[in-house]
């Protein structure tokens, strides 16, 4: 018998300015929901530009780090944690590829965004970012 371990992870997930703007907050929603994930913090917020470069820092010096910086602080974003099994690659597979020319149909870059600038949905791509991320956007107290 071949067991897996399932993990109960948590991940932050967010709505791009562009999503916001865009009204597909409740769809975002509505799919981590009916995916039977948990939503454990969750905030409307305009992200500080020092916020938005903390959190993207592993893209400074690349070419699109200022257009990223600048696109993500142009308008409010809904920041949320949310937790379930697998978390972190589960979340990955719904938002799709970050180019959506490569985004799977289902998937939420797939089906709506037109653009890698302009990509719906941020999640973290692995656990270490996943709790470095969550700490920058939430204090415990805020999860609930
Ligand atoms: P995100 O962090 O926003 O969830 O996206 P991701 O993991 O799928 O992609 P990542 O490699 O972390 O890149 C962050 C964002 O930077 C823009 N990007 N542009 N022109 C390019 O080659 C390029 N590469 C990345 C995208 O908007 C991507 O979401
Ligand atoms: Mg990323």
């Amino acid at each position: 018998v071949k067991w897996r371990v399932m993990a109960l992870e948590r991940t932050y997930a967010m709505v791009k300015p562009d999503g916001v703007k865009r009204g597909l907050v409740g769809e975002v929603l509505r799919r981590l929901e009916h995916k039977g994930f948990k939503i454990v913090g969750m905030k409307l917020m305009q992200i500080p530009r020092a916020t938005a470069e903390e959190h993207y820092g592993e893209h400074r010096g690349k070419p699109f780090f200022e257009g990223l910086v600048s696109f993500i602080t142009s308008g409010p974003v809904v920041a949320m944690v949310v937790e379930g099994e697998n978390a972190i690659a589960e979340w990955r597979k719904m938002m799709g590829a970050t180019n959506p020319k490569d985004a799977a149909p289902g998937t939420l870059r797939g089906d709506f965004a037109a653009t890698i600038d302009e990509n719906i949905v941020h999640g973290s791509d692995a656990p270490e970012t996943a709790e470095r991320e969550i700490g920058i956007f939430f204090k415990p107290e805020e999860l609930l």
